[in-house]
């Protein structure tokens, strides 16, 4: 393996953008410490949750009593389907510097499943198939919407990421504008397809395997990876060896497929600190707009604050706000310690 010790910067080909990579700042021993979790293990039921099966939620309605997924319209919902014009917001504002327009839309709450105490990588298999299966399912649903242009399926979890709720549950909102993160990676997609006749993913998974050193693990339907310029300390890209772009297209040994290497990966995770791993994960899917999206290829991307125990996290502030982001950790020594977790969970 290619060790970098200089200070240099990486180029991510799915937005366009640059990572500073200070590998030398890291060069100091592997502070990291396991701390013991003392974080008390909720209870399998909680009477005072919102999500619970049979329980009154904040906005009045009651859950059903539940026994796989549950998907509900979040009664807070960013995005609204409402078709009425109103005048937008810099109606009759002096200058053009003000612009602002409607933006239709709807979000989803999908609990994971009845049980307030398990986190994904805690379901058995077959309730992480429900949950992809769930995902899926929404997809199409929410996608055909003629108003409904791009689905974004995601889950926030841990307080530090500022989950407000510890029942494991996802969100999916579905808007009429296709939002930046995702244009982004539409026109890259479209571009080097246009450059290279090939897939930019297909392309970028087939050489991350040769080269190895940044994989975490891999199946026979999916690859996941530190990618080679990763932001966050331990972020992962996850992806299909088969061209699809949507969850909406994957088969059912797919859905298997994606949801044992995600178990494996949210396992190597909560090891790695002997903590349940806060993040935000989330899909990137091809928009819904009945446009020609061959070139897109579906994939995960999870974003992990934490940086070297339970509790020192990475802040994205200072350079990274203001100038671009930055990382000390390479991604191929994040990826060996995240290899070297193990995947059996440490409170199996
Ligand atoms: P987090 O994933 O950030 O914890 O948010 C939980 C979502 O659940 C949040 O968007 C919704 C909130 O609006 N929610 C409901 O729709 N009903 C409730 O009774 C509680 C929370
Ligand atoms: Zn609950």
């Amino acid at each position: 393996m290619k060790l970098y010790t200089q200070p240099h910067r990486r180029f991510n080909p799915l937005t366009g953008e640059w990572v500073l990579v200070s590998p030398h700042r890291a060069a100091r021993p592997w502070q990291g410490q396991v701390e013991p979790d003392f974080a008390a293990v909720p209870p399998a039921y909680d009477p005072d949750c919102y999500l619970c099966p049979g329980n009154a939620r904040a906005g009045g309605a009651r859950n059903p009593d539940y026994t796989s997924t549950l998907v509900f319209d979040n009664d807070f919902a960013a995005l609204l389907p409402s078709a009425e014009e109103g005048p937008p917001p810099a109606e009759g504002s002096a200058s053009p510097l003000f612009r602002a327009e409607a933006t239709a839309g709807l979000c989803r709450v999908v609990c994971f499943s009845p049980r307030h105490d398990l986190t994904l990588p805690e379901l058995p298999l077959p309730a992480v198939e429900a949950v992809i299966h769930t995902w899926a399912e929404q997809t199409l649903d929410l996608g055909r919407r003629p108003f409904i242009n791009y689905v974004q399926v995601f889950e926030n979890k841990g307080a530090v990421m500022g989950c407000s709720n510890p029942h494991p549950h996802s969100q999916i909102w579905a808007g009429e504008h296709l939002p930046d993160e995702p244009a982004k990676e539409l026109a890259a997609q479209h571009a080097y397809r246009r450059a290279q006749g090939s897939c930019l993913l297909c392309d970028y998974l087939a050489a991350e395997e040769q080269e190895g050193a940044r994989v975490v693990a891999a199946n026979e339907h999916f690859v996941a990876v530190v990618p080679f310029w990763a932001i966050w300390p331990f972020e992962i890209l996850l992806a299909g060896r088969r061209h699809l772009a949507s969850l909406a297209d994957l088969t059912p040994e797919e859905i298997s497929g994606l949801a044992e290497l995600l178990r494996r990966v949210l396992t190597h995770y909560d090891n790695l600190f002997s903590t349940s791993f806060p993040y935000s994960l989330g899909f990137h899917q091809a928009p819904t707009d009945g446009e020609d999206h061959s070139a897109w290829h579906l994939h995960l991307h999870a974003y992990p604050p934490l940086l070297r125990s339970a509790t020192i996290r990475k802040f994205m502030v200072g350079y990274e706000l203001l100038a671009m982001p930055q990382r000390d950790l390479t991604p191929e020594l994040a990826a060996e310690r995240l290899r070297a977790a193990g995947d059996r969970h440490y409170r199996a």
